[in-house]
């Protein structure tokens, strides 16, 4: 099903045309409400004026966390702070939090982005949404939970944690679309087969799963492990929260709802556009915000885009799996590497939980990487011969697959602490 057809499926031309009109509204709006626009814009020599298609938007500023973080708490917001309803901010790891601005518009944009993902994922008003984001600052709990009362359904406002009640409430009310991350869904997983309460007593069909990186083999790991489809959904507090992006059926890139935000890939250390297709920095523009729009905003999300028409009739552009932040990349020896690719080369073999921790250490001024994974039950071992065959069959595949070695450490089933929010992959003790 398509929430709303005449936006989603639109020809792109046409598409393209509202872009044009929607950004030098956009430009106008930011250009007379807020100076720090304003200033940079006459710093470049650039007026509304030059903005006469979707296609100028190249010779806009960028904005970064930075800037936001600059013009703490309100600085950026381009209307009376009468105008603005609800404030949200997320809180990253140094420093203040960033502050985001809506007004009663911009809600109800944000909740129709909402609406058109749920609807992709084949949920209705018949449905039960068990909504385990975090709800406060954070956009998770409270966007989830809006879309999810406009397309109707039934929504059970739980938060995350908690988990021996998220399971007894998803069991007695019959929860049929659970909303969380994917670290915490496969932690629910595990909860669930320790209740003992057999799999069949669950309606659960459908899980709406993001605020973090994920791969493609985390995905089927926890499709299995909780009988459901698990679709992606992206989102980031600066732009919107969750429902910037969405999958479709066909589950084949994460639709963008670009006739509100729109995206751009570029090279991060040029700053220039990459060819269509290539991976670089996702970068969004607002063209319907009215709080706090943002122009050319660096996400520092990798990911490409492809703008070819989906199967399941949709014209907005598909965006990749996000590899991970450019912030996320860890070098090691010179070696690039993102959790994820981590993530993917666990889960390929039938061995290992995907609940791992990564170590990262520098001795005698040598980059060190010590990955702990647990063993799956059935396959830890007292016995020391079979658990080095396992260590050694992980870190070959490892080497092959990142050019680096890796010192493995196995560990015993659910010895991880798990997340019931973002889950923490990395610890760098090189940065202390
Ligand atoms: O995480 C909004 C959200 C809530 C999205 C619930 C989806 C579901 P922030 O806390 O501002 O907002 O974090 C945004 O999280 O720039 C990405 O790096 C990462 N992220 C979000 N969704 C995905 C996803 C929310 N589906 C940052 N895949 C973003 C990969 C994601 N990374």
């Amino acid at each position: 099903m398509i929430w709303n057809e005449s936006i989603e499926c639109m020809d792109r031309e046409t598409l393209r045309k509202l872009q044009s009109i929607r950004l030098k509204k956009v430009v106008e709006h930011v250009y007379h409400n807020t100076p720090f626009y304003r200033k940079k814009m006459q710093e470049m020599g650039i007026t509304p004026d030059d903005i006469q298609s979707i296609d100028d938007i190249t010779k806009l500023p960028f904005t970064t966390k930075h800037d936001l973080r600059d013009n703490y708490p309100f600085g950026l917001t381009a209307v009376p702070m009468s105008e603005i309803v609800r404030i949200h901010a997320s809180s990253g790891t140094t420093g203040k939090p960033t502050v985001v601005g809506y007004t009663r518009k911009d809600l109800s944009s944000w909740t129709e982005c909402l609406a058109r993902a749920f609807t992709a994922y084949g949920a209705d008003n018949k449905d039960i949404f068990q909504v385990s984001y975090g709800y406060g600052l954070f956009t998770g709990g409270l966007g989830a939970h809006a879309g999810a009362e406009y397309i109707g359904a039934s929504v059970i406002p739980m938060s995350s944690g908690n988990t021996e009640k998220q399971i007894t409430l998803m069991h007695d009310f019959g929860s049929s679309v659970l909303c969380c991350t994917p670290s915490y869904a496969l932690y629910l997983a595990d909860a669930i087969k320790d209740s003992g309460l057999p799999r069949e007593d669950f309606k659960l069909k459908v899980g709406v799963f993001g605020a973090e990186p994920w791969t493609e083999n985390m995905r089927k790991e926890i499709e299995e492990k909780m009988g459901i489809k698990a679709y992606d959904i992206y989102g980031l507090s600066e732009i919107a929260g969750p429902g910037v992006g969405y999958e479709c059926e066909h589950q084949c890139g994460t639709h963008l709802n670009e006739d509100h935000f729109f995206p751009e890939i570029i090279n991060p250390e040029t700053n220039q556009p990459v060819e269509p297709g290539e991976m670089g920095e996702l970068v969004f523009t607002h063209l319907t915000k009215e709080g706090m729009p943002l122009l050319r905003y660096r996400t520092k999300d990798l990911t490409a885009l492809h703008h070819e028409t989906c199967e399941c009739g949709r014209t907005m552009v598909r965006m990749d799996r996000i590899l991970g932040r450019c912030d996320d990349m860890l070098i090691i020896r010179g070696v690039n590497v993102f959790p994820t690719q981590i993530e993917s080369v666990i889960l390929e073999l039938p061995e290992f939980e995907p609940h791992y921790l990564l170590i990262v250490d520098r001795k005698n001024n040598t980059d060190t990487m010590e990955l702990q994974v647990e063993v799956r039950d059935g396959y830890y071992s007292d016995e020391i011969n079979k658990m080095l065959a396992l260590k050694k069959k992980l870190q070959g595949r490892l080497h092959s697959v990142l050019g680096l070695g890796v010192d493995v450490k196995l560990v015993e089933p659910r010895s991880i602490e798990r997340s019931t929010g973002k889950a923490k992959r990395v610890i760098d003790n090189r940065k202390l």
